[in-house]
This record gives C-alpha cells, structure tokens and sequence, in this order.
C-alpha cells in the first residue's frame, strides 16, 4: 500500500489555501487509499520568531482543523512532530548529508531570511536547515508520496536528492518519495495580491480566507478581491491573475475546470458572488464541526496521543538502520 506523510505548520490560522491545496485531499482522497500518516509539524514554527503560547494554541487549533476537514483517526495516523523524536535523530543524519550551498538555494531561505534582516531581525540557523527537518519527516516513514500544494515542490525535490545520496553511500536505507498535487487550486493566491501566495503566516490581511471566518468575513474578503483592469472573464494567469485565482478557487469547490467556468460569467461581479457562495458553502461543515470538536479537548489530547505512539513504532525501526547505516554503534 502507498505510504504518505504530509503535515501543515502551526504558524497562523489555516486559510482556504491549507486547504484546496492539501487538507481537503487527505481527507477525501489520502486516508481511504493510502496508508497515510498526518502531522502538525510544530517544530517547523519555529524557524522565526514565534511566541510559545500562541505557538500552543496553533498547533491544538491546526490538529483540530485536520479532524474537522474529516480526518479520521480509525483510517490514518495524525500527531504531533514534536512528539515523535525520530524525526529530529534522523534530521542530524541527513544534516550531515546534505551541502551548505543546497540549503542557501532553497527559496523559502531566501525570502524568509530577507525578510527577517529588513526588519531588522536576525535569521535563526533553523530557517536553514529546516528543509532537512522536512527531509527527515518524509524518510522516517519510507514515505511514497507527499500530497503538498506547489510551494513545497523544492522541498520534496531536496528530500529525494538526499535520499538518493545517502542510499547510494551508505546502503539503501529510503524510498525515494515523490511529491504530488491537486489538479486545481495547488496555489491559491492572496486576493488582494495575486502575485503572492495565501499564507496564513502573512500579515493577516483582506486577501486571505481562513477556515475558521465566518460566512459574511468570506464573502466580504471575496467580493473584494482584486481583479484585473479588463472586463472580460478569461482563465489566464499571466494577463489575469486575480480572475484566474478566483476560477481556480470556483473550480476547486464545484467542479469543472478553470477554461470552461470562465465562458459562463459576463461579469467579475457574477462571478465573485459564486465565488463566495461555493467557499462559504465548502467551508460550513469544516467550521461546524471544528466548534464541536474544539469543546472536547482531551478527544483531540487522546487522537495526538495514540498517533504519536503509532508514528513512533513506524519510524524507529528506520531509523535506527539509518543509525547504524552511517556508522554510529547501536544502543546496548
Ligand atoms: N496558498 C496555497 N495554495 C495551495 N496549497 C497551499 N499550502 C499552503 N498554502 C497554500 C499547502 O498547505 C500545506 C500546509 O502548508 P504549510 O503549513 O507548510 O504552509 P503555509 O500555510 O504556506 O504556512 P506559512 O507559514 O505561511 O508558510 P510559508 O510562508 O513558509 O509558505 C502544504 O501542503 C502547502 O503546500
């Protein structure tokens, strides 16, 4: 059975982005077809500045969010990184495989790192070798495949390369994983910025959708969303960028394809209203039931607790070959 590891980061509310990218695959699709294992990667959240206590609330927020877009604990495996220590034993390893230069290449270094040094903030060694972290995520579980949105492609890439490396040098030890993405919406974009990509890390601004707004805060974000200077409705993301991420967005939660919903509306205005009506619609249930799932912490405590457990025994016996792979004595 295809094993697959994928994981959302505890450094903001998820956003519509989180989710047409990646949540709601693993829900529909992953977990039924797959043996798949499910992580909010909490130490991923602290490559900048963070603030415990927020970091805190995030990480149960995001556990919470994975069960309300329908993860089941009985079809896959959901926790907690922090709680799972092999992913940090095998990090080290692969940190010692991988080079200086291919982690100063990986754009999210780039950008993150400028932005931190603009504000006069300094870069933690962490926003460096996080990559790696990632890397050691994904080998721990002699993962398949990564169901990610696009931003993340460079990360995989790197993973199968220091897979490759390190099988090659010390024995076969991983499966080389291979990253995979929905057909629409693998990058929505900010609506009031659509050369950017939601984020739910970015300033909290009027172009992002998070799970958790609720149906006027989506429509309202939606009918203000940017679009372009010409009036007719086109799929076109280099000319129309703002219509295109909004045909993109209606197309991910109705169905059909981008090109063919672009000849159905004469106006922007049309279509941003179908737009808000399909989100708030897709996103009802999810906020529902992460209000009922949010009066029953220790159900979610229980859920983190069992899949750790789970995650662990999955994990250590690869890692531990990885171990002795590279030459360290095994434990007594
Ligand atoms: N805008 C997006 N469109 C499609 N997929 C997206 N994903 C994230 N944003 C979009 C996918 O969601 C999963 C979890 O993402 P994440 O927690 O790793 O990243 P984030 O939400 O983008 O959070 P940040 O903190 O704002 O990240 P940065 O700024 O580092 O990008 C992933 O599968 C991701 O692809």
């Amino acid at each position: 059975m295809t094993r697959i590891f994928s994981g959302i980061k505890p450094t903001g509310h998820a956003t519509l982005g989180n989710y047409l990218g990646a949540m709601r695959r693993w829900a529909e699709v992953d977990q039924h077809q797959s043996d798949a294992l499910f992580s909010v990667v909490d130490l991923h959240a602290l490559t900048v500045e963070h603030d415990p206590a927020r970091l805190r609330r995030l990480s149960r927020q995001a556990a919470t969010l994975m069960l309300a877009a329908g993860l089941d604990p009985a079809l896959c495996t959901l926790f907690v990184q922090s709680h799972v220590v092999e992913h940090v034993r095998l990090s080290y390893l692969l940190e010692c495989t991988a080079t200086d230069g291919e982690l100063r290449r990986m754009i999210q270094y780039k950008e993150k790192g400028a932005q931190a040094l603009a504000a006069g903030r300094s870069v933690r060694v962490s926003l460096l070798t996080y990559p790696v972290l990632m890397a050691a995520d994904i080998l721990a579980y002699g993962t398949d495949e990564v169901p990610v949105g696009d931003d993340q492609t460079q990360h995989v890439e790197l993973t199968r390369d220091l897979a490759v490396r390190f099988n090659q040098r010390y024995g076969h030890t991983f499966t080389v994983p291979k990253a995979t993405h929905p057909q629409v919406a693998a990058r929505v974009m900010d609506l009031q910025d659509p050369a950017s990509k939601m984020g739910k890390s970015h300033d909290a601004g009027a172009g992002i959708v998070y799970l958790l707004d609720d149906a006027d805060q989506v429509r309202k974000k939606i009918m203000r969303a940017v679009t372009d200077s010409g009036r007719e409705v086109e799929y076109d993301r280099e000319r129309s960028p703002g219509v295109a991420n909004l045909l993109e967005i209606l197309s991910a939660c109705v169905g059909g394809n981008p090109i063919d919903l672009a000849g159905v509306y004469e106006s922007y205005g049309v279509l941003k209203r179908d737009v808000a009506e399909a989100v708030v619609e897709l996103l009802r249930p999810v906020r529902e039931r992460h209000a009922e799932l949010a009066s029953d912490p220790g159900y979610v405590d229980q859920v983190l607790e069992e899949g750790a457990e789970r995650a662990r025994g999955m994990a250590r016996p690869r890692v531990d070959a990885a171990y002795a792979a590279f030459g360290l004595l095994p434990m007594g």
